[in-house]
């Protein structure tokens, strides 16, 4: 089956929330070598927003989202175990601490955001979904991480990024860290008024940005 042909299959299979064929059409991508890290964004990322768009229009509901994530996070392990498998950098760039802010279940992005860092050469302290303003805080001083990455999806969250960069602030470990921050609910404007150090558009974005910031240290 051609590349697009089996991105614009597992797109579909991800909106069907079709766990089974998502998995078959993963694999063959694999083995078919068409690049990991494209079949996440164009073919699942974007099966799982029309899934979202649907959603929001009312035409879709909450099952169809679960079912839709749980493909999603099927067939993106398969992908993520290729994107570690086939370029694995042994440098070590150092240590970077991510999570999902607080209030917020969402961990897709989050997740395929570690892999590809941890595939790039840092050490990643992933610390899951509904991280706390003090789990992050406590995780740095654990860590003691150039980068602190934090997710956020929900409006409604999104003010826990602004709270934890404060938390930062108020102490010495903000000239420490580095701060990157992403996901549906940032954007680049928004991400420089609470003061990040960046904002990544997606996964390769972030890494680049990582890597980006460090060199700037
Ligand atoms: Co939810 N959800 N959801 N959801 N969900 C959204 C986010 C929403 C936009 C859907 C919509 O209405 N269109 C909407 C938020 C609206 C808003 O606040 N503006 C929404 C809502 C409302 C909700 C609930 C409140 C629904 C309800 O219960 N009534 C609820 C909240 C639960 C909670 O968190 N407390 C909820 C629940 C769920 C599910 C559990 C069903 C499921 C999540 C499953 C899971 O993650 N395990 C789910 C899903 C799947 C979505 C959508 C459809 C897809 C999210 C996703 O995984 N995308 C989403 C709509 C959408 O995003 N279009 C939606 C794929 C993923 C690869 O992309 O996460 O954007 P993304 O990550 C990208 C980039 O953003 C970036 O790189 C990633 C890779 O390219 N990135 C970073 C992400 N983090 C980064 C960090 C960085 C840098 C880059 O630096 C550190």
């Amino acid at each position: 089956m051609s590349e697009t042909k089996l991105l614009e299959d597992i797109k579909a299979a991800v909106v069907r929330g079709d766990t089974p064929l998502a998995v078959e059409l993963a694999k063959e991508i694999v083995s078919e070598g068409i690049d990991p890290i494209l079949a996440f964004e164009q073919g699942l990322r974007e099966g799982i927003t029309i899934v979202g768009d649907g959603f929001s229009k009312g035409e879709l509901f909450l099952p169809d989202l679960a079912m839709a994530a749980e493909t999603m996070k099927a067939a993106g392990s398969i992908l993520e175990d290729e994107i570690q498998r086939s370029g694995a950098v042994r440098e070590n760039l150092g240590t970077v601490v991510i999570g999902t802010v607080a209030g917020d279940m969402h961990d897709i992005g989050k997740t395929i955001v570690s892999t590809m860092l941890n595939t790039r050469g840092f050490d990643v302290i992933d610390l899951g979904v509904d991280v706390s303003n003090d789990e992050f805080i406590d995780a740095i001083k654990e860590h003691n991480p150039i980068i602190l990455g934090m997710s956020s999806l929900l409006t409604i969250t999104a003010k826990k990024l602004s709270e934890v960069i404060q938390l930062l602030d108020d102490t010495d470990l903000r000239s420490k860290t580095k701060v990157i921050v992403g996901g549906g609910a940032v954007t680049g404007d928004y991400a420089e008024e609470i003061g990040a150090d960046g904002y990544g558009q997606d996964a390769e974005q972030a890494v680049r940005l990582a890597k980006k910031l460090i060199d700037a240290k």
